[in-house]
């Protein structure tokens, strides 16, 4: 039995965390076993190392130590969360997962595609998410939701030209695979976004119950 991975992404303030409650609770009241989750994080050890990614620190990080410790957190998620999940046949719903390091260590810092492709490989084999949904709108609108719920991370500290590079990587990796990537308006009213979820609901049913 192998269940449904589906990721949330995009960039700052998108709106991932508040529909992906959204998106859990509908499948729930189907009667689906979902499992919610996030990264950098989803278990006590992940957990601890997303702390040390986003306290802002004097000491720069090296942008090498960032891709590694994103990895090594997601390996520890992996491991005791998301597989046994999907071995029992739940849907994991996922708020970032790698293409969040395809766009913020390869289009944010500038670090080859590559290697992030190789440490996808050795960390994850061949699991990649069934679905994902990027949450795309303005850099600026993002960053005002952010910076509306008082203290930023280390990330949420980077300039504009960023979470452009940023947000252009989410857009371009969701172009070239239509069939695995949903792209969603997040700019608009939220009462719209869920409608737009609403309707991808019959087929994410249809999915679940295999
Ligand atoms: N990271 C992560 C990497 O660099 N590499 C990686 O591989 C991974 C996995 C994690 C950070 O780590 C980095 C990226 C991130 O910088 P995070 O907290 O998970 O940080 O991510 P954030 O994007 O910072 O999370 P946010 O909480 O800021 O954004 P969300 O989850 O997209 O937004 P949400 O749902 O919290 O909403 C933000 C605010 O906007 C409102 C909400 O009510 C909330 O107040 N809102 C709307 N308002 C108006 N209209 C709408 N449509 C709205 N939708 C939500």
């Amino acid at each position: 039995m192998t269940g449904l991975f589906i990721t949330l992404e995009g960039p700052e303030g998108a709106g991932k965390s508040t529909n992906r409650d959204y998106l859990a609770e509908r499948l729930r009241a189907a009667g689906i076993e979902v499992v919610l989750t996030r990264e950098p994080g989803g278990t006590p050890l992940a957990e601890r190392i997303r702390e040390v990614l986003l306290a802002p620190v004097e000491e720069q990080m090296n942008p090498d130590t960032e891709l590694l410790l994103v990895f090594a957190a997601r390996a520890q998620h992996l491991a005791e969360v998301i597989r046994p999940a999907l071995a029992r046949g739940a849907v994991v719903i996922c708020d970032r997962f790698t293409d969040s390091t395809y766009a913020y260590q390869g289009g944010g810092r500038g670090l080859s595609l590559e290697r992030i492709a190789t440490l996808e490989t050795f960390v994850q084999g061949d699991l990649r998410p069934d679905l994902t949904l990027v949450f795309d709108l303005p850099v600026e609108v993002g960053l005002a939701r952010a910076s509306a719920r008082g203290r930023l991370d280390r990330f949420e500290l980077e300039g504009q030209a960023f979470f452009e590079a940023v947000r252009g990587a989410f857009l371009k990796r969701a172009k070239a695979e239509p069939t695995r990537y949903h792209l969603l308006d997040a700019a608009q009213p939220l009462a719209q976004v869920q409608l737009a979820i609403d309707a991808l609901l019959p087929t994410l049913l249809e999915r679940a119950r295999g």
